[in-house]
């Protein structure tokens, strides 16, 4: 017998042993070390407001498929998305990092609307996220998972794509915000998704179209762990959706503030392509090894959907700018039909997705979330913390604000039942109890002192923590006007 020979026999008698060991272990503990690697899906709806599900309390729009799958898993009432646009949410839950660290705090530039109506010179913004940051994608595929991203990406185009962040598989992700059209061939004045111009036909939908390609990755990737990330570029504007769901909706008395069959239909096709890819994984083999997330990136667009009882809308940090609907399914670990009220924030999706994964945070990767497995889980509740937005950059109106701003340059802390609101143009401060009072009415910051006060504080060390630049200089182009002045 050679050295080598011996060698191997005593490999294969290690792992015969190897195996002996582990079917004991799988005998007490019921194959728990033997399952595969759970899989990861995320489905990151645009712009879906905080109120637009059946389980979240519509009574106009219809999603049979998000709601079951809050029966199937657990029902998060009070997520928070990590900025009230696009860009800084997306950046957000893909670094686990909060604005500050990334510098994407708002869609294209800080300095929007009339500059006469600017009292201060906004701080600038970043459009793409930096191929440095360490992506939830690129630490998944650290530890082997096939990642593929389908959908809006809208932080940045060549040399910041998916494929430049730990994505092996990009279709229809680049720098544009919202869709060109939403029907084949998916071109528009801005543009094309490129990635769709061909194999689709004449009537289809962007929505189902991105759908079949995710469901195309699902069955190529079956056999190996995968993370896929489902971003529908539904329900942002242009508001546009198939005629025979409009026709649905149609004739049915508006409730609650909702009441446009277009964006109903937008959100019935949403909730089919969820069906879709639930029933996919079922036929599979899957559902039950697979962790999905539904969620979305900021609140509803003001002036197509309502966000009552809660207070504003998209581009705001008011409630209804920045609360979202956030539902996890996983049989394996998750107790059917859990609803949690513990407020959580975007950048919590890393470090949950991390624990699910067994991997590893990069060195260095500071993340800001806390992972939600303990609630998940039942098997606790999350240490006290405090949450934090910053939009140092201004929004102009939309048709369902008066006056020129939807936001002027803001910071915000969540803490328990409290959100102290800070404005920078004057320092103005608005203390809300939020549990209490989710329409955000009753400002306390004058008769809670205390707690105002506390809070500030915190919101300013958390600032020195992550450097975040607060706007200060006055824009020598304010012009104090009658119909401007607010
Ligand atoms: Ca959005």
């Amino acid at each position: 017998m050679t050295g080598a020979t011996q060698t191997a026999l005593r490999h294969e008698f290690s792992s015969v042993v190897a195996v002996l060991v582990s079917s004991v272990a799988c005998l007490l503990t019921g194959c728990a070390g033997l399952e595969p690697p759970p899989n990861v899906v995320v489905i990151l709806i645009d712009d879906l407001g905080w109120r637009d599900l059946g389980v979240m309390g519509s009574a106009y729009y219809e999603t049979p498929n998000i709601d079951r799958l809050a029966q199937q898993g657990m029902l998060f009432t009070q997520a928070y998305a990590n900025a009230p646009n696009c860009a800084p949410s997306r950046a957000s839950l893909l670094s686990g990092q909060y604005p500050p660290r990334h510098g994407v705090y708002t869609v294209g530039s800080s300095a929007r609307g009339d500059r006469r109506d600017r009292r201060l010179i906004p701080v600038e913004n970043q459009t793409a996220l930096g191929p440095e940051v360490i992506t939830i994608a690129e630490a998944l595929r650290a530890v082997g998972y096939v990642t593929g991203y389908f959908g809006k990406w809208h932080l940045g185009g060549e040399g910041s794509l998916p494929v430049d962040q730990g994505f092996l598989v990009n279709v229809a992700g680049n720098e544009l915000g919202s869709p060109p059209s939403y029907f084949y061939p998916y071109e528009g004045p801005r543009g094309q998704l490129l990635d769709l111009a061909q194999g689709g036909y004449e009537g289809e939908y962007l929505t189902d179209r991105l759908t079949d390609e995710a469901l195309r990755f699902l069955e190529a990737n079956s056999e190996q762990p995968f993370f896929l990330f489902l971003s529908h570029y539904a329900v942002h504007t242009p508001i546009r959706a198939k005629q025979e769901i409009i026709d649905r909706f149609r004739d049915r008395e508006g409730i609650g503030g909702h009441d446009n069959p277009i964006y109903a239909a937008m959100i019935y096709s949403v909730d089919e392509s969820v069906g879709r890819v639930m029933s996919k994984l079922e036929e599979l083999g899957l559902q039950d090894n697979t962790a999905v997330f539904f969620f979305s990136d900021n609140g509803g667009f003001g002036p197509v959907t309502s966000m009552a009882p809660l207070r504003g809308s998209k581009g705001m940090l008011y409630e209804g700018g920045i609360r979202e609907p956030l539902i996890v399914r996983w049989p394996r670990m998750i107790v059917a039909g859990a609803t949690t009220r513990e407020p959580v924030i975007g950048t919590d999706l890393y470090p949950t997705i991390l624990e699910i994964a067994e991997a590893a945070s990069a060195d260095g990767h500071v993340l800001d979330g806390v992972s939600l497995m303990p609630l998940l889980t039942g098997t606790g509740g999350l240490t006290e913390r405090s949450l934090f937005w910053h939009f140092p950059a201004y929004l102009e109106a939309d048709r369902s604000v008066s006056g020129p701003w939807r936001t002027t340059p803001a910071g915000a802390i969540r803490r328990g039942n409290f959100k102290l609101l800070q404005f920078f143009e004057d320092g103005r401060l608005e203390l809300y109890d939020v549990e209490r009072d989710p329409g955000e009415q009753q400002n306390l910051a004058a008769s809670l002192p205390d707690t105002t006060e506390h809070l500030l504080e915190l919101l300013e060390q958390w600032r020195v923590a992550t450097d975040a630049p607060v706007p200060t200089v006055p824009n020598p182009e304010f012009r104090r006007t009658a119909g401007r002045d607010r």
